[in-house]
């Protein structure tokens, strides 16, 4: 028997619903802009999945769980799903407001529990699977978590041990929610099948399963929608130094954010979307990702490691049209396809953002797995910038694309934020409908990291091509102090990877007596090339670079360390280094 349908009643006060505390929102003026404009528009998101769910009903919209045992879930099984959890999570005490702690690979869980804590007006906070003890705990104090959700265990690490070191140092934390086998915390399943049983129980027997319940039915539950003007997510800041921050996206601005980007790409209901990146990363969750697949009612496919043996098999098996990767994972794929051929036949589009991709790999894309590149510059703070399917390949070979929508507004400037001229390198800065105006619970942050006017200080060093699409040189802090001359570790490092004898590389400073910073290039070399520091500063110097941009240490190493989403780790590198 099906359950009651959960209902949402309108916010009491929608002024006050799905307020939290430290949150900056948009001046009034500007937001009632962006509502007659159309750029906020509808319902929470958790009842713009009721609404694809009526529309879908049968379609597949879920794929999960190993290749060998794949779950699939209807967009009318999801829904039901959803329902069931959210009301378990509310029996569970849960209310709307709180902040939920996310940490789920990419498993059907991550969908479900994320639609669940919407629709509750909970709030998930989108931690990545890779993180560990210090960012979670710092992450779960920060945004006062009341509760934990972790996979029983994944890729070899039990998370249940970290779960109960968690719940040890940080009070607010009152339950764990795990997807697996519980142990001596509360299974997902449990919560869920607790909310089912009080659906069933609820279900008025006279009044069709479909119809919103009478108020007669009393134990029916009836849980407050959220205002979809409130915080819908916590995401976590990409940023390389500095602890991870929070990031606070509205339900009307990240429904916007992936229904405008399904639109750019063209998503239709005959799409299979792959999401191989961790599905708690903006990219692949909402540009388009999961979100705009299931807006449009296509499939998504959730690949539970990035590994090329299984994102080949869910390629050829599932037939998927478009995934989103990061350079990479996007390499890793290319050199593994150029030896094992897979079929990858029913991809029309392979996205590429995250980081910087050399137009060398670029090319290699089309070339060896057939679809088309789309390169997205994007950040969790908003902001995203598309290559055009319509325009000249090499476009998006060799740039990172330009603003989603007509609203965003961009900046290119100098120390003193003054514009740049046209074609100059300079700071990128923004503002728009979708762009934060604040990190959650930052207010000292916050003071720098945006201006008076409310832009978003991104830290990128960006031009603008005659074309009107971006280039990203570099990173404002990602610059070497070479005795008084300033080398870009972006800049280096593609002139580095032109030569055939490197496959990656990564430039950082070296303390020097002399020169304060030296630069050290970090290189991981094609299979069976060899290096010295003497050929390739021979070989830059071939390219025109000035005496001063040339490496000063070559250090050759197996693999560099990457970020939780599979970017190049600096950080990390450096404290290798020492
Ligand atoms: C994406 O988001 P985050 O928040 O993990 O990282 C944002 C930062 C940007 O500020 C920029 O420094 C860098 O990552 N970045 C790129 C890039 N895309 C992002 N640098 C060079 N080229 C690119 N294409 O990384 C993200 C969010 C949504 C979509 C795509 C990526």
């Amino acid at each position: 028997m099906s359950g009651a349908p959960l209902v949402t009643a309108a916010p009491a006060a929608p002024a006050e619903a799905g307020t939290v505390d430290g949150w900056v929102r948009w001046p009034d003026d500007v937001a009632r802009r962006y509502v007659a404009e159309g750029y906020w528009e509808g319902g929470p998101l958790g009842d713009r999945l009721r609404a694809w769910a009526e529309r879908s009903g049968s379609a597949t919209a879920v794929v999960a769980g190993p290749p060998s045992r794949p779950v699939r879930l209807s967009y009318a099984d999801l829904d039901r799903a959803v329902d069931d959890l959210a009301v378990g999570l509310d029996r569970l005490g849960l209310a709307p407001g709180e902040r939920v702690l996310v940490q789920l690979p990419n498993r059907v869980e991550f969908v479900t529990l994320l639609f669940a804590l919407l629709r509750l007006g909970a709030i998930p906070v989108l931690a990545l699977p890779a993180h560990r003890r210090v960012e979670i705990e710092h992450l779960a104090r920060l945004a006062g978590a009341v509760a934990y959700a972790i996979p029983d265990t994944h890729e070899g690490f039990d998370h249940r041990t970290l779960a109960q070191e968690i719940v040890a140092a940080v009070p607010s934390v009152r339950h764990v929610l795990v997807a697996g086998e519980a142990g001596r915390f509360t299974g997902i399943d449990a919560v869920a099948a607790a909310g089912a049983d009080a659906r069933a129980a609820a279900a008025p027997t006279s009044v069709p399963s479909t119809s919103v319940p009478s108020t007669s039915v009393p134990s029916t539950p009836v849980l407050p929608a959220p205002d979809p003007a409130g915080v819908a997510v916590l995401l976590i800041s990409g940023g390389t130094t500095g602890k991870p921050k929070l990031i606070p996206r509205t339900h009307w601005d990240y429904a916007y954010n992936a229904a405008a980007s399904a639109g750019l790409c063209g998503l239709t209901a005959e799409d299979v979307c792959l999401a191989a990146l961790p599905a708690a990363h903006n990219f692949p969750l909402a540009c388009p990702g999961i979100l705009g697949a299931l807006g449009v009612g296509a499939t998504v496919v959730l690949a539970p490691s990035p590994s090329p043996e299984i994102v080949f098999e869910l390629l050829a098996r599932e037939r998927v049209t478009v995934t989103a990767l990061v350079p990479a994972l996007a390499r890793i794929l290319v050199d593994a396809a150029e030896w094992e051929k897979p079929d990858t036949s029913s991809l029309r589009l392979l996205q590429v953002g995250g980081a910087r991709l050399d137009a060398e790999l670029a090319r290699r894309i089309p070339a060896v797995l057939g679809p088309r590149v789309q390169q997205v510059f994007g950040m969790a703070e908003g902001l995203l910038n598309y290559t055009r399917q319509d325009e000249d390949a090499e476009l998006s070979f060799t740039t990172q694309g330009r603003p989603l929508a007509p609203a965003d507004e961009i900046r290119i400037v100098d120390r003193d934020g003054a514009d740049v001229a046209p074609g100059e390198i300079g700071e990128l800065w923004t503002r728009g409908p979708y762009t934060v105006r604040g990190y959650y619970r930052a207010a000292e942050h916050n003071a720098t990291a945006f201006s008076p006017d409310g832009f978003y200080r991104t830290g990128d060093l960006v031009r603008l091509t005659a074309s009107g699409n971006l280039v990203v040189e570099g990173r404002i802090k990602d610059v070497i102090n070479r005795g008084g001359e300033n080398v870009s570790a972006t800049e280096l490092e593609e002139h580095l990877l032109a030569h055939p004898a490197i496959a990656q590389a990564a430039v950082v400073a070296a303390a020097d007596e002399q020169v304060g910073e030296s630069v050290r290039a970090v290189v991981v070399l094609t299979p069976g090339a060899g290096l010295t520091l003497k050929v390739i500063k021979a070989y830059l110097r071939g390219r025109g670079l000035a005496r001063f941009m040339l490496p000063d240490l070559l250090t050759v190493v197996d693999t560099l360390p990457l970020t939780p989403v599979g970017k190049i780790d600096k950080r990390e590198l450096r404290r290798r280094l020492g």
